[in-house]
């Protein structure tokens, strides 16, 4: 879980509207416990009520925010990069810091017109500093009113994020479209494989777990220029080199793409400097002889299914 649970987060103006309804409501709520007071002590026990509770609820809904919203440099970097993807992260951090100053800002002012209140002899003097407390409160929230709506669309962004399970023993499959990646993926970890919907994409993230114990990763695409890939791509490829801790890597004989240019990927995912696996599918459709040929060819080319989690669960054992 990235995010702790913070709700929507509002805007500028319904925060203010949020904040001021509050504390008009506390002041009703004072106006009756200082019934048969002097006018000023009424009015001073209003207007102080009133002040307080707009200070604490905006650090009430600041802290929330600040305290849910998980820290940068503490999570993975297939989380850093994810987000990267989409938000500039430090202009994040900024505006975690603008709430943090926010709040700091509003309750220097409460303790400055707090201070007047109580000082001020004449009631009639009172409410002019409330007002000014409600306009400078005001334009505070409005100066952050873009931290706001940028946390909301990161806090909207990391709610549908693909739940990756970064602690655990994770498995990419690699190779050129149609090797037979997602079908292998389904006959691993069961028919359906655990979909995660990624936002603003029709394109889906495969994932899939095998027997509670190991997370394997469909990676669409061919993965050869990063700036190219699509979203699920970038998601499927940050996987792999962040999270994953073994890469399958699928020949295919039948050849859907040239052997040429899947050797030229596998030289490619080598230079991740990770447990390399190499699968054949479609074995079914190819001679004993191809395939002895290839088994010679390829070193540790595992055929099959079963021999092919038998050394996935090995090296899980031993990683
Ligand atoms: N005969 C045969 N066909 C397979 C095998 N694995 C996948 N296919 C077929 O190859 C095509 C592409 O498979 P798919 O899993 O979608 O490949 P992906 O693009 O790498 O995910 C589909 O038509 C599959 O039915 C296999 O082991 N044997
Ligand atoms: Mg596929």
């Amino acid at each position: 879980m990235l995010l702790g649970k913070i709700g929507k987060i509002s805007s500028y103006t319904e925060t203010v509207d949020i904040v001021f309804r509050h504390a008009n409501k506390a002041a009703e709520e004072e106006r009756e416990k200082v019934k048969g007071k002097l006018r000023i002590d009424k009015s001073r026990g209003i207007e102080l009520t009133r002040i307080r509770t707009v200070t604490s609820e905006l650090n009430r809904i600041a802290d929330r925010i600040i305290k849910n919203f998980p820290s940068f440099d503490n999570l993975n970097m297939f989380y850093q990069e994810m987000l990267r993807l989409r938000f500039d992260t430090e202009q994040i951090k900024k505006s975690l810091g603008a709430l943090q100053w926010m709040k700091e800002t509003v309750a220097r002012i409460e303790r400055e017109v707090g201070r007047k209140i109580k000082d001020e002899k004449s009631f009639r003097d009172i409410n002019p500093f409330r007002r000014q407390f409600y306009a400078r409160v005001d334009s505070i929230v409005k100066k952050v009113a873009s931290d706001f709506i940028l946390l909301e669309k990161v806090r909207k962004y990391l709610r549908d994020m693909p739940v990756l399970k970064e602690r655990m023993f994770t498995v990419s499959i690699v190779g050129f479209p149609n090797v037979g990646k997602t079908t292998l993926l389904s006959k691993l970890t069961g028919s359906t494989p655990e979909i995660s919907p990624i936002p603003f994409t029709t394109q889906r993230l495969n994932l899939g777990y095998y027997k509670k114990l190991i997370q394997f990763v469909d990676t669409p695409g061919t993965l050869h220029h990063f700036e190219e890939m699509n979203e699920v791509e970038k998601l499927a490829y940050l996987a792999m080199k962040y999270v994953s801790h073994v890469i399958v890597y699928i020949y295919d004989a039948t050849e859907p793409y040239p052997w040429t240019q899947q050797e030229a990927l596998d030289t490619e995912i080598k230079k991740l400097n990770k447990p390399l696996i190499y699968f054949l599918s479609k074995d079914d459709l190819l001679s004993a002889e191809k395939i002895a040929e290839l088994k010679k060819n390829i070193k540790g080319l595992i055929i099959g299914q079963e021999e092919l989690i038998q050394k996935v669960e090995e090296l899980e054992r031993n990683i």
